[in-house]
This record gives C-alpha cells, structure tokens and sequence, in this order.
C-alpha cells in the first residue's frame, strides 16, 4: 500500500476506536434511550442521514452507525477504496460531535468556538452564494508553524468574500494577528478538535438535503452534489497526523480539494490532494483548484473594500465622522438625467469634508449622496434599484457602516479609516466605480455629488428627493399583478437547487425576498440572457388562483419539465416551488381553518408542533409541496397571499417580531380587503400561545375571520 492509504487507514482505524469506545461511554453514562441531536436542525446527524437515510434519535441509535462505519474501512490499496475510509472517519468526527452534545447542553461556548451551524444559517447563505457575492468556502485547519502564513492566507480570503471555516490551532493564530472573526466578518471559528471540521462537512451536506433534493440515502447522489456545486476546499497548515490526512480523503470523497502547506513529495494526487509550500500562492492555486472566479474590486481608495466587511460594526468610541437623519437632515438619491447633462466621473464635493472637529467630539454633518446618472438603455425604474445598492456598497468599505437609506439612515466613518486619509471623495468613488462596475450596461455615464452643507442638503430634500420618492412609492402602490403585461422568472438559485425557478410579480416577489418584480425587470435589462426571463403574460386560466398557461410555460422550460404547473396565488394547489434560501415558510394550520407563518429567524416553537427548521425541512429543492409554502416576507401583506384560499384573512398566527414588522401593511391590505381595523391584533403569537388549543381560545375570543371561513382542508 501506498504511504498515503496507509495514513489514511491508520487515521480512519483510530477514529473508528475512538468513536467505539465513545459510544459505548455514552451509553454507560447517560443510557442508550438517551436524546441526541445538534441544536437547531431538521436533519438529525447530517451526515449519517444523508448517507444511509438513518434517523439518529437517541445515544443507542448510534450503535449501528459504528458497525456501517466499520464496514467502510476495508483496507484495499485502492485510493477509492481509501476514500470510503475517509468517508467513515467524517461519520466518526460527526458522531465524536454529537456526543459532545450529550449532556444537553452546547460544549461550543467561551471562545471554544461555534460548533454546529444551524440550518437557518444554511438557508440564509442561498442568495450569496447564488449571486457570487460568496464566491467559495474556505476550510482551514491545522497550527501553522509561522502565524502570520495564516494570516496572510485568511485575510486574502476574506478580501475577496469567501466564507472560511477556521479549525483547530489557526483559531487563536488568527486572533492573535488581528483578523476580523465571527459570521458577519466570513471567518468563522468551528472548534479546537480535528473532528470540528464535521460542523462544516455537514453544512455541505446539509445544502444538498435542503437545496438539492437530494434523498437520504442517496449517497452517490449526495457525493455527486457536493462535488458539482459546493465551491469548497481545504487548507491544511503546519504538521499533518494520520487523523488530519483521514479526515482530509473524507473532504477529497466530497469533491473538496485539499492543499496542504507541507511538502508531499510524489504522496501528492493531482487535483485533489497537493502540497502548495508558497504561502503566497495559496489562496490562487485553492481558487483555481475549485474553479473560483472572483470578480475583482480594485478601487483607488485607501481602506479594503470587500464584501466581507458589510457585517462590520463601528461603534460610537471608533467613530470618527457620523451622518445620521436623527441629527441632521440626510439624502440618498439616484436620479436619470439626459447624456448631455452628465460629466462621467466627476465627483463634487459641496460643503466641509469630514476634517478634525475642534473640539476633539465626533463630526457630525448633514449629508447627500447625490447620484446623476445617464445611459441609452437606463429607465426610471432602475432609479431606486440602484439607490438601494448605495447602503451595499458603503459596508463594503473597510471602517464604513451604514444602515438605513434614502432620507433616513446612519453612516459612520471610523477613526482608523479617517487616519488612513479616508474622505468624502473615497464615498463618492465607491459609488461611481460600483455603479460603472454592476449596471454598466444601462448606465453609460455617472457623476457623485456628495453635499455636507446644511441649505444644500435640505433644498436637494425638498425640491427633489421628497417627491421622488412618494412618486416611486405611489407607483409601486398601484402597480399589480393586472396592472402589467409581464412576469419574470429567476432561476439564480438553480445553482444549488438545480430544478427551481421563481415566478416574480408586481404583487410577489422572490421567495429569498432580495428580487422585487422591478429587480427582475432591471436584472433582465442588465443581463439579457441572465437568469431574469420576462413571462408575457397574456389570459389567465384562473385569475382567482393565478393559473397562466404563459407561467405554466415559462416553469415547464427554467426547471427543466420538472415543476409543469405553477398557480401564484395557491398554497394548495400547485405551488410555487421553493429552493430554501426562503425567508419565510407558510405551514397550515387545519384545526384554525388556517395558515401559519414563520420567519428564519424564529427559532422557537409554532402551533403547528414544528419549528421553522422543520417546516422548512418538509419543501425546499425545487419541488411542490402542497400546503407547505417558501415566500418573502413582504408576500405576507400582498392582496395575493393564499388569495385561492382567501387572501390574507387565513393568516391565524406569525412570531411578533415579524407581526410587528408586517402590521402597517396587512393592516392596510385587511382593510380595504375586508373592512377589518387593526387585523394584526386578532392574529396569534408566541407571546400570547403556542398550544394550538390556546391558540384556537384566542382566536374566538378575538373573532378572528379564518374561524368563519369553510375549511381549508
Ligand atoms: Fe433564488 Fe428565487 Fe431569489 Fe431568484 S428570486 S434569487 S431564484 S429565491
Ligand atoms: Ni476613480
Ligand atoms: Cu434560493
């Protein structure tokens, strides 16, 4: 046998050992009928699951994923063969993992690192991933024998907005040289073990459960999902053990290349397994490795500007200039104007730059961002699709954070950005280079006013911002599904759930919540042969349903023949599909006469017995699910939610932060649908009851209308 499968076995031998005598300690300590489960997921061990289709429920179910595990150790030199050994060792890691779980309670807290990633989590990477603004998963693990190779190497990932996993003693030699760590940074520690690297391992897996449809138990099909369409590889640093090279061929089995920092010699297999001893051409040869593209941001402006950074806070004592509509008056606004009128990449500050206050306090300024832009193809709809990148685009600098937009928002410029020479003009540039960058095919000419003088600011507020947007607010009111004569598909998620596309209308947008009918309608524009397709709609078949032979159509042909039939309006008869980067799910709730909704980010129960994972769990990859439904929030208030089941009266219960976050325009909708006065007042929540017989109380006490309405199911 070869040096490599030797290691590999020695390492998936001992991990089988460890994961034996592990079992059997748990089963003596906490008993074989004992719960086990990561926190937070629908998918038991991911890992086991997906492979064999085994529901691991308690500490005793265990004991017959050992034996399968065995049986993938059968020590031929074939390195297939090896693979499969290296696949037992990640069900190993997996289980090692969960039995850390055991006691009830997270091992994974005081700095130990985040363990297991929840599926909400999954879900809420669909829409990055599918748009490129995460471009790959980085797994590094190991101790480097010199810090700052890691680094070097975490850093440039996180320029260029990979999501990287950290295991193992690259943990505190990130932290100790300064990288930015924690989800809204992309860097991301698991754990001190080698077997943390299950927590990442199961993400993959878990995208193909949840995006890709792939069954339980469908190993080849899980192995061929992973490898096509999770962009992820594995960085290696400093001294390898037989573990770390059998944990390594479970990555390779899932299509994961792996680099690793020390030289292999001729152990080296070409594509999946080599020695890159250059720290410096680590991060290209991992890239291309996996076949990375990343779109390169190069702008002249002295902080990094990355993706990476839009989850950067800077609090108030690392403030240096702050613009805040609190204090002072403040705009956002893009605006089309004639070719002649616009001067491409002039940038024009009026009024004080952001320049050392005297008395040492933060400076603190009216601000506009005023941008005029002009091209052939440009139209007035893309006006606001445009402004909303401007809060993007901020965060992506180094040292900048915004939240909010247009006459409303707060923009901080750090102390460290300032002393960098950050400027007014660094803002205006962004801008300008973004806007040339991502809509240059509408946009041919540009120029970036940036106002900090008060009169200025509020004659721009006054005399064009204000009406502008009432104008775009009112157009969008009264733009309905009727009102048009084309519906868009988008089929951007096909990358990870391979037979969906969604129907975007005036009245519904894209489940993910990030595509409005007139983002479909730009993205069209920008990329004629991209994943926006205009629908023409023509005669419905049933307009109370939503039924169009033209939808119809359009569905058969983006998934492939997989989904034929699509009602828009319907949650029970021929939904519309979800891939399940969704931000709601809507489940029924049959006792109430019916439908509850939930949102990702409700992580407690519903009456319906099941959490958001779990109702997510039951639809996802692309294929219809009567009665179980992913949609954006803001669907919730459309005169077109469950309109064949009528309407938005069957709406029983929702978590109050999303009730609250929804009541002025369902408020709105249940009024002039049904005459109703503050509807949100007689829908359930969790503050008020969970029980469905509670709920059920509430609901008559309230006199709920759903109650009078002929049973949904
Ligand atoms: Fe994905 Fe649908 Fe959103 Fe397009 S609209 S990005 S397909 S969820
Ligand atoms: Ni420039
Ligand atoms: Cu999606």
């Amino acid at each position: 046998m070869s040096v490599l499968t030797d290691l590999i076995y020695a390492g998936s031998n001992a991990v089988a050992n460890l994961t034996d005598g592990a079992v059997t300690a748990a089963i003596a300590q906490f008993g074989a009928e004992s719960k086990l489960a990561f926190p937070d997921t629908a998918y038991f061990l991911p890992t086991i699951y997906a492979a064999t289709g085994v529901k691991v429920k308690t500490i005793g179910d265990l004991t017959a994923c050992v034996d399968v595990l065995k049986s993938l150790i059968t020590n031929k030199p074939e390195l297939g063969d090896a693979l499969n050994a290296g696949l037992a060792t990640a069900v190993g890691a997996e289980i090692l993992e969960a039995l850390k779980y055991a006691a009830g309670e997270s091992p994974y807290k005081d700095g130990a690192g985040i363990g297991f990633v929840p599926d909400s989590v999954i879900r809420s990477l669909g829409v990055p991933l599918v748009t490129g603004d995460i471009p790959g998963v980085a797994v590094v693990l190991g101790q480097a024998d010199d810090p700052a190779n890691v680094a070097l190497v975490v850093k440039e990932y996180q320029t260029k907005g990979l999501l990287t996993f950290l295991i193992g003693g690259v943990i505190d030699q990130a932290t100790a040289t300064g990288v930015k760590m924690g989800l809204d940074y992309r860097v991301i520690p698991l754990g001190y073990d080698v077997t943390a690297v299950t927590h990442v391992v199961t993400v993959a897996i878990r995208a193909a459960l949840i995006f890709g449809a792939v069954q339980p138990g469908d190993l080849a099909g899980l192995l061929a999902y992973t490898k096509e369409r999770v962009p992820a590889f594995v960085n290696a640093f400093g001294a390898l053990n037989e573990i770390i090279v059998s944990a390594g061929a479970g990555a390779i089995a899932l299509g994961f290349p792996v680099i690793v920092d020390s030289d292999l010699g001729d152990v080296q297999v070409p594509g999946a397994l080599e020695s890159v001893t250059d720290h410096l051409q680590t991060v290209a040869r991992s890239l291309e490795l996996r076949n990375i593209k990343v779109k390169n941001k190069n702008i002249d402006i002295c902080m990094g500007f990355a993706s990476a950074f839009e989850g950067e806070i800077i609090r108030k004592g690392d403030t240096h200039a702050e613009f805040y509509s609190g204090s002072n008056p403040t705009v956002e606004l893009v605006v089309e104007r004639e070719l002649k009128d616009v001067t491409d990449h002039k940038i024009t500050i009026i009024g004080p730059d952001i320049d050392e206050s005297d008395d040492g306090e933060i400076v603190s300024l009216p601000l506009a961002t005023y941008v005029e832009v002009a091209g052939a193809k440009m139209q007035t709809d893309f006006e606001p699709v445009i402004e909303r990148k401007i809060h993007h685009w901020f965060n992506y600098i180094e040292g900048v954070m915004h939240t909010g937009q247009r006459n409303l928002f707060r923009l901080r410029v750090s102390k460290d950005a300032y002393e960098h020479g950050f400027r007014l003009k660094d803002l205006a540039e962004v801008i300008y280079h973004e806007i040339m960058d991502e809509f240059d095919s509408v946009v041919d000419k540009c120029q970036v006013t940036m106002i900090t003088d008060e009169a200025e600011v509020h004659r721009l507020l006054e005399a064009e911002a204000m009406p502008r947007y009432h104008a775009r607010d009112d157009r969008l009111a009264a733009m309905t599904d009727e009102s048009v004569d084309t519906f868009y598909t988008c089929v951007l998620c096909q990358s990870f759930a391979p037979s969906h596309a969604c129907v975007v209308t005036p009245e519904r947008l894209g489940l993910c919540g990030a595509v409005s009918w007139l983002d479909a309608k730009a993205t069209r524009e920008l990329t004629p042969t991209g994943p926006c397709q205009p629908i023409a709609k023509g005669e419905a078949i049933d307009a109370r349903k939503g039924a169009f032979e033209s939808v119809n159509e359009a569905v058969s042909a983006a998934s492939h023949g997989a989904t034929e039939r699509v009602t828009l309006y319907s949650i029970l008869e021929d939904p519309m599909t979800s891939c399940g980067c969704f931000e709601c799910i809507c489940g029924i709730l049959p006792e109430a006469k019916g439908v509850l909704i939930v949102n990702r980010e409700y992580t407690g129960q519903t009456p319906s017995g099941m959490t958001f994972g779990e109702l997510a769990s039951m639809t996802g990859g692309g294929v219809q699910t009567p009665g179980f439904m992913g949609h954006g929030r803001h669907f919730i208030a459309s005169k077109k939610f469950a309109a064949a089941e009528g309407g938005i009266a069957r709406i029983v219960w929702l978590p109050k932060e999303l009730k609250d976050d929804v009541a002025p325009r369902l408020n709105a909708a249940a009024k002039e649908l049904y005459g109703i006065d503050n509807f949100t007042d007689m829908i359930c929540d969790e503050t008020i009851a969970v029980n469905s017989d509670e709920v059920l109380d509430f609901l008559v006490a309230k006199g709920h209308p759903a109650l009078a309405m002929e049973d949904i199911v």
